[in-house]
Formats: C-alpha cells, structure tokens, sequence
C-alpha cells in the first residue's frame, strides 16, 4: 500500500494510529510511504498537526479490502466518472467554505455552513 501526500495550503500531518506511524504533509513537497497491512479492516485517521481551524474537521478512514473489492470500488468511481489524478478532493486547490465558515463566526451562530 503506497500514500502520497501533498497540502495545497499549510503543514498537516497525516496519522493513522493503528499503523503506528504519522508522516508531515507540507506544501510544495510530496512526500510518500508504503506500508504492508496485516490484517483488513477500516481504520481511523486524522491530521495530527493543527493546522488551522478547521483542523477538527480533518477525519479520514484508510479502508484495507481484498484486491476484488479494490477494483470493484475503481469502477465504480469509473462509473460514476470520477477518474484522473487523486488531488484530495474540493477543498485540494482552495480552501472552500472558508468564506462560510468565517461569517458563521462573525455572526455568532456557531456553526458552519457543511
Ligand atoms: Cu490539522
């Protein structure tokens, strides 16, 4: 299992804790690790650096399935017409709902817009 990580924006840290290991995301750079699982099974992950303030929102899962169920889930991304580079999703270019978020807190109601 081969990760590639990159941050459009700040220095994040990416942390799995059943694998025993965290490696910093910092813009500009890619930095990579491989690892062999042991066992299947989805598994907790969050960024380990606080980065800014939606840093509590920065919850992952790594999902370890068969090979069957890896390709499965490539066509269904296929399908659905999700193909091309990972660049980690809408928030990988800007940091979208900024704008919400911060006027949430400028009226006082606490909340963001997602
Ligand atoms: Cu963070």
């Amino acid at each position: 299992m081969n990760f590639r990580l990159h941050s459009p924006d700040v220095i994040h840290s990416f942390w799995v804790p059943s694998f025993y290991f965290k490696m910093d995301v910092i813009p500009g750079r890619e930095n990579s690790f491989s690892m062999t699982p042991t066992r299947y099974g989805v598994f907790a992950g969050r960024c380990a650096e606080l980065c800014g303030f939606l840093h509590s929102e920065m919850l992952f899962q790594v999902h370890v399935v068969t090979q069957s169920q890896f390709e499965a889930h490539l066509r269904s991304l296929k399908a659905a017409g999700q193909t091309g580079v990972v660049l980690g999703g809408r928030n990988s270019d800007t940091v979208e709902g900024l704008e919400t978020s911060v006027q949430g807190l400028e009226t006082g109601s606490g909340e963001s817009s997602r």
